[in-house]
Formats: C-alpha cells, structure tokens, sequence
C-alpha cells in the first residue's frame, strides 16, 4: 500500500502531496559497528531527512523524509558518496 502511495504522489508532483516519506535502502559495504554511523551521518546531513534508521544486521537504512525537499535520489547519493553504494529495498 505504502508503494503504491509513493507512486502515486511521484505522478503528481504538486506541493499539495508532499508529505514525510519512508523509504528503506539496501547498503552495500557496511562491515563493522562504525559504519552504520557514517551512513546514518551521511543521510542526516541531507535537509529533509527527519530520521535515518540503519542496521548493520540487515544491511539496509530506513529513512523518513520530506519529499518536499529531497528524494530517493538524493538519499542514495549520500551514502554512496559517504563509500556505502545503495539501492532501493524491493522487499
Ligand atoms: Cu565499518
């Protein structure tokens, strides 16, 4: 359902549907207790990011944003830059 709302306000792009979003990534490269530090740093850093929840168990990152100011995009560059490639969970 969640997906759907997401595509659904990806077709309107009107400030009427930005709203906070919820997106989780799969983040490659993570291997000790530090790194998900890093890759939480790096997404907080970006403005919109409300929070960034990141498992080092799991290899994922589940950030709330405002879709008004940022987006997927945007978040992945982040980590990525930070050395911790990323992509969109499909799960
Ligand atoms: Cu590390």
């Amino acid at each position: 359902m969640k997906i759907i709302l997401l595509f659904i306000a990806t077709l309107f792009v009107n400030p009427v549907f930005a709203a906070e979003q919820s997106v989780t990534l799969s983040v490659d490269n993570m291997t000790c207790a530090l790194c998900p530090i890093t890759v939480k740093k790096s997404l907080k850093d970006i403005e919109g990011v409300s929070t960034a929840t990141v498992s080092l168990d799991d290899k994922t990152a589940t950030i709330v944003y405002d879709d008004d100011k940022t987006n997927v995009s945007e978040l992945i560059e982040a980590t990525t830059f930070a050395g911790y490639p990323s992509r969109v969970n499909a799960k």
